[in-house]
């Protein structure tokens, strides 16, 4: 493959070909007629590519490279390891650009160097890099979430669905599963956590459970946890940092008879809950804040383009807004944001 000719194309290194990509096979022209045309490439990696949230991220990339005539290479990188054999790969291709949302935030450092070497310039979505200092690096590009504020968003919400149940905050308690390690969602949960607070919920029903993974198993056995000690609360309130760290509880409180007469649930990202939504009989995942994904795939991209061929240099810190999603709007509201058909 060494003529790209198409307008533009989309790879997906596996993880076992990213080492041969970077010694055997080369994807760039030869000769310098070929150069002048060779298009502008970069690299999309990600943390967890099994995630809805992330494969919709890698459509809307996919659409911008198609939009704009660049070539994407897609990388699930779900380790340290494969981030630094990623970036090596990428170089060998002639990659100018990486947007990326690392498995791991401390990993920052190495991955601005690594990529400074590789002449890629860097763009983090999602997750902020953290500096050797525990500090985000603000010097590094980002395109994230207004945390706070869609977490606070999230404990209203929940605090507006007890008071239409008629519960109250004495029979009422709140499960929110967290993963203090990563700063978005510790700022996720910490938001919920203060506007319910700020509703009236005593702090002694406040309970957090702590996710050793941040996926569903990791939420299902935190809250399975809990619930073995707190099995005498009446109603649940319950959050978490994303869709999958609130469908998890969900499913553990199922496991202990509580369904959605004694439960409402709201989620983050609005993408990974689509099937619960669809369910025909409602769960007590009662909705998502819908987080904009074509922001993420899309605009950085975009982003990174124009940086590459224009030198315009994207803004050092954007942060984009959440749309609660129920079983009443979610069709609607995912068409028009180009989710779904
Ligand atoms: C983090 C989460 C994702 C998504 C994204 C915006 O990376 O892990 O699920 O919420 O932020």
């Amino acid at each position: 493959m060494n003529h790209p000719t198409p307008r533009f194309f989309t790879t997906i290194i596996p993880a076992a070909a990213l080492l041969l990509a970077g010694c055997g096979r080369s994807d760039a022209p030869a000769g310098k007629a070929a150069k002048e045309t060779a298009p502008v490439t970069l690299g999309f990696m990600v943390k967890q590519p099994e995630e809805p949230w992330f494969q919709l991220e890698w459509k809307f990339a996919d659409q911008a490279a198609t939009d704009l005539g660049f070539r994407l290479i897609r990388i699930g990188a779900t380790d340290g390891e494969k981030v630094l054999a990623g970036i090596d790969s990428l170089a060998a291709t002639g990659a100018k650009g990486l947007v990326i949302c690392t498995p791991d935030t401390r990993l920052g450092p190495a991955i601005a160097a690594k990529a400074k070497a590789a002449g890629l310039k860097l763009l983090a979505v999602d997750d902020q890099f953290i500096g050797a200092d525990g500090r985000p690096m603000t010097a590094v590009h980002y395109l994230g979430i207004s945390a706070a504020k869609i977490g606070e968003s999230v404990g209203q919400t929940l605090a507006g669905e007890m008071k239409k149940r008629g519960w109250t905050p004495a029979d009422t308690a709140v499960c929110v599963t967290t993963f203090d390690e990563l700063a978005t969602a510790r700022e996720r949960t910490d938001g919920a956590l203060r506007a319910l607070a700020a509703a009236g919920i005593p702090e002694k029903n406040l309970f957090r459970a702590p996710m050793r993974t941040p996926d569903i198993p990791g939420s299902f056995d935190a809250v399975t946890t809990l619930l073995t000690r707190q099995g005498s609360v009446r109603n649940w309130l319950v959050c978490g940092f994303n869709d999958n760290a609130v469908l998890g509880a969900v499913r553990a409180l199922e496991g202990a008879g509580i369904g959605a007469d004694r439960a409402v649930a709201i989620g983050i990202n609005g993408t990974d809950c689509i099937v619960e939504l669809e369910k025909p009989k409602p769960t007590a995942f009662h909705g998502s804040m819908l987080l904009s994904a074509k922001d993420h795939g899309y605009r950085t991209c975009e982003m990174m383009f124009r940086w590459i061929r224009d030198g315009v240099e994207p803004p050092l810190d954007s942060r984009t807004t959440g749309v609660l999603i129920t079983r009443d709007n979610f069709r609607q509201v995912l068409r028009e944001q180009g989710v779904r058909e």
